[in-house]
């Protein structure tokens, strides 16, 4: 399915700025606490919808760039403007008071809608054999539906446990948001209501289907973007149950953290218990493009004495496991994949977040020493 995304920089320039007048503003008369926000663009129809909003105003006007007369003026400030797609729009909003003085306050962005769709064929593609190595596990993602034989899905916000998932996060996890389709596997966050949550989204573990201890992990993965998206490849320690977080451990493939200027970047961390929680962490920066422009195949080399993360078999971050407070990073861990919404790290969406955002996985493949 083609999709239309579009993509909108915006900036806002809020000029409170009375005009024609030596009067002192302070009257119910003139206008005041003027706001002008760009509230959403219908990419199927191409309309943007703007909001203005002042105290003691009687009537706004909308103006486009350098235009002399108003496009359109009424008495509650809501505005419908139909755009053209790959043009940029400058606004200037007016809110008038009973005295005839006005606030005025401009913005700005871009509407430059983009073919969204990726092929399956652009980017990095890993081997399917390793020498001294054996393929033990993969999902390439072949069929029409999640192989439920390994993954199975977590529901909900994480209350009332571990509600927001522990990181303050915003979306309710539902199985609905999960597609295996064309090769890939897509979890697919949505702008969308649901139980008592702004965002829906998927988190799938191969928890009750398939763990391991020790080998090479390949993903292979086109990610998402946009401020507060925030895709996970990551693992957590089979013990979960009985030691809880962090002494169960954690490992941490591939975390992107969406938003402008931080989407050629991945992060590969672990987490333990020693004297409390512990991690450390490394990144990898492309050096052209993005995360979301191409796949790319985001890696682990992981055996008795260290950890290594590679992206396109790059390596860029390394640790020791041979530590006593590292126990946790000796027994078996299942996959988590995810795409999460808001919380801690990244922040959470703002207007120049596109919805649905999709990480697609081509394939997920375990690696282990012939022995
Ligand atoms: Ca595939």
């Amino acid at each position: 399915m083609a999709r239309y995304s579009t993509l909108i920089a915006v900036s806002l320039v809020l000029g409170m700025l009375f005009s024609c007048s030596e009067k002192d503003p302070i009257s119910t008369d003139d206008p005041s606490n003027l706001s002008f926000q760009l509230l959403s663009i219908d990419t199927v129809n191409h309309v943007a919808q703007l909001q203005a909003s002042a105290a003691h105003a009687v009537a706004y006007a909308l103006y486009e760039f350098e235009g002399e007369q108003a496009v359109d003026s009424n008495a509650i400030g809501f505005f419908e403007y139909e755009l053209l797609p790959g043009n940029s729009y400058f606004f200037e909003l007016r809110a008038y008071g009973s005295s005839g003085r006005y606030l005025k306050a401009s913005l700005s962005f871009d509407y430059l809608p983009v073919e969204n769709e990726v092929p399956l064929e652009n980017g990095y593609f890993s081997p399917l054999s390793y020498e001294g190595m054996e393929l033990v596990w993969q999902d390439e993602f072949n069929g029409n539906e999640l192989d439920l034989t390994y993954w199975s899905f977590e529901i909900g916000d994480g209350c009332p446990s571990l509600c927001g998932w522990g990181n303050n996060e915003l979306q309710y996890y539902r199985a609905e948001n999960t597609r295996v389709h064309d090769g890939v596997l897509e979890i697919e966050a949505r702008n969308e209501n649901f139980g008592g949550r702004l965002y829906t989204s998927s988190r799938i573990i191969t928890r009750n289907g398939f763990s391991f201890q020790y080998g090479r992990v390949d993903i292979r993965a086109l990610l998402p973007e946009g401020q507060g998206i925030w895709p996970a490849l990551w693992m957590l320690g089979a013990n979960i149950s009985s030691v809880s977080w962090p002494a169960c451990g954690e490992i941490d493939i591939m975390e992107m953290i969406g938003g402008s200027g931080r989407e050629n970047e991945v992060h590969g961390t672990i987490h333990w218990d020693e004297d409390g929680h512990a991690s450390f962490g490394g990144s990898y920066q492309l050096s052209a493009g993005t995360f979301v422009e191409a796949y790319h195949v985001f890696s682990i080399i992981w055996d008795e004495s260290k950890i290594q993360w590679f992206v396109d078999n790059q390596l860029y971050h390394e640790t020791s496991i041979t530590s006593n407070p590292m126990s946790e990073f000796h027994q078996h861990y299942w996959f988590i994949f995810n795409v999460a919404v808001g919380g801690n790290w990244p922040g959470n969406p703002n207007i120049t977040t596109r919805f649905p955002q999709s990480m697609k996985v081509d394939y997920v493949r375990v690696f282990q020493p012939i022995p």
